[in-house]
């Protein structure tokens, strides 16, 4: 670990791009990219000129509004969406596979975070917490949740192919780890979850509320427009029940915007060398358009995103083709969120993450044993990309806080485990082994 904490840059803290600026701010704010300026002045002095000479302004702005989305679209070509790549793309290379992986310690470090943070918001929840996973791919999450006693766990994702392999998963975890005797309830469903037409949580019983809700690197696919991300979070807030957590990891943007104006100094020219493009010999990162125009909505700056053996997607020649996400600008889900009663608790880079949970006893010694006997070759590359990721956390009420007593009155239908006669009982639910399959 020591290289990794030697690589961690002070300077990388994260100046926060969006500081000190409120909604309304941002919205009237074009963030513009430093780069590149030299050799598009002359095209801007074209434009300059062209919208002073013209008597009505805003239609020239239209005219060069549309021109922009033209040329972006042309460059997005080579982008192909999530959805087609966990569809036909990806394959799972399996377990042997991914030990051979060469961003292996960086797979192991996110895992590491996502089970130190689903098991403390598990812990806080207590004993026979429901689970909603929205996006939950292939299931590699799925004994995360199991080892923390959980009662339900219900996991949606647009792909069938990677529901195919998550249940397969299920299979294999449930034989060879837990002797066929797991009594959880796991149900899987298949739906694109920020549609605005689907109605997604109708295909859930209505009984079920949930105590946990989880997007683990995924959010960004909803951040298209502001319809679906607004569907997005309807479904994760509406049956989340009263105290209950939303956790996730994501992209920070700051982190991404910060590389992309630096990108000159950073880049690994050997790999990588076109325009609005940076990374390192594991990933890529390219961006379509040079200026995020924030007033038209915080919604669509579309990026494209290549990490090998992972999101890891090449044509016939062996050239990248990216997959497509979309920028999360922070303060915009943050204030969102609070619109369906979702409040802030915890939002923390995974270089900070590392920083403050090593320091617990528990989380040290999960880290210990996720982490050893890890090829340690180029550690500090995949630590680069370790640091784009950050790990978020919101809780459901009026009155959530930091303050993580769990005792809300307004609690909907919980599987709340009490103690009666010293066994543990159920609210409301009769634990029992159940697969659903899906369309
Ligand atoms: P990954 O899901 O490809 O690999 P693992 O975590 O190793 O998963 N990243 C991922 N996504 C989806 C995105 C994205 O959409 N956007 C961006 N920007 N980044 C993304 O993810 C690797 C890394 O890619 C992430 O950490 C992010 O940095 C980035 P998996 O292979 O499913 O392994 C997870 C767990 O399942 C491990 O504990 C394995 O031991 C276990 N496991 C793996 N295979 C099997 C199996 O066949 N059976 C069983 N029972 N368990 C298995």
């Amino acid at each position: 670990m020591s290289e990794k904490n030697n690589s961690y840059d002070e300077d990388d803290k994260e100046e926060d791009f969006f500081q000190n600026k409120n909604t309304s701010e941002i919205k009237d704010e074009i963030i513009p990219l430093k780069e590149e300026e030299e050799s598009e002045k002359e095209k801007e002095k074209e434009k300059k000129k062209l919208s002073s000479d013209s008597k009505n302004n805003s239609e020239n702005k239209n005219f060069l509004k549309k021109k922009h989305k033209l040329e972006s679209k042309e460059k997005e070509k080579e982008l192909v969406s999530y959805k087609d790549y966990y569809t036909f793309g990806y394959r799972d290379p399996g377990k042997e596979g991914r030990k051979a992986s060469r961003i292996i310690f960086l797979r192991s470090f996110n895992n590491w975070v996502k089970a130190s943070i689903i098991n403390k918001y598990c812990r806080l929840l207590g004993r026979g917490a429901s689970v909603l996973e929205l996006c939950c791919g292939k299931g590699g999450d799925l004994d995360k949740y199991f080892m923390n006693q959980i009662k339900l766990f219900v996991g949606a994702d647009i792909a069938r192919e990677s529901l195919v392999n998550a249940m397969e998963r299920l299979k294999k975890i449930k034989n060879e780890k837990y002797n066929n005797n797991l009594k959880i309830k796991c149900i899987f469903i298949k739906d694109d979850l920020s549609s605005p037409q689907n109605h997604f949580l109708e295909k859930i019983n209505k009984k079920y509320y949930f105590d946990l809700v989880s997007c683990q690197f995924a959010l960004h696919y909803h951040f298209e427009n502001e319809k679906r991300i607004n569907a997005f979070l309807k479904n994760a807030s509406e049956r989340l029940c009263d105290g209950g957590y939303f956790i996730g990891t994501i992209i920070e943007d700051n982190v991404i915007i910060k590389r992309l104006r630096n990108r000159k100094n950073m880049l690994d020219n050997k790999y990588i060398n076109e325009k609005l493009t940076f990374g390192n010999e594991y990933y890529s990162v390219k961006f379509y358009q040079k200026h995020f125009n924030i007033s038209d909505g915080p919604y669509g700056i579309k990026y494209g995103f290549y990490l090998e053996d992972s999101i890891d997607n090449r044509d016939d020649e062996g050239n990248i083709k990216y997959v497509e996400e979309y920028l999360i600008v922070f303060k915009e889900f943050e204030e969102l969120c609070k619109k369906y009663g979702l409040y802030l608790v915890e939002k923390k880079n995974f270089t900070k993450f590392y920083e403050d949970y090593s320091k617990i006893e528990q989380y040290k010694r999960l880290s210990n044993k996720m982490l050893k006997d890890l090829d340690n070759i180029n550690i500090k590359k995949q630590w680069e990309i370790i640091q784009l990721y950050m790990v978020f956390v919101f809780r459901k009420g009026k009155e959530a806080s930091n303050n993580n007593n769990n005792n809300n009155k307004n609690t909907k239908t919980r599987y709340t485990p009490y103690l009666e006669k010293n066994n543990i009982v159920f609210d409301n639910f009769e634990p029992e082994f159940h697969e659903e399959t899906f369309d």
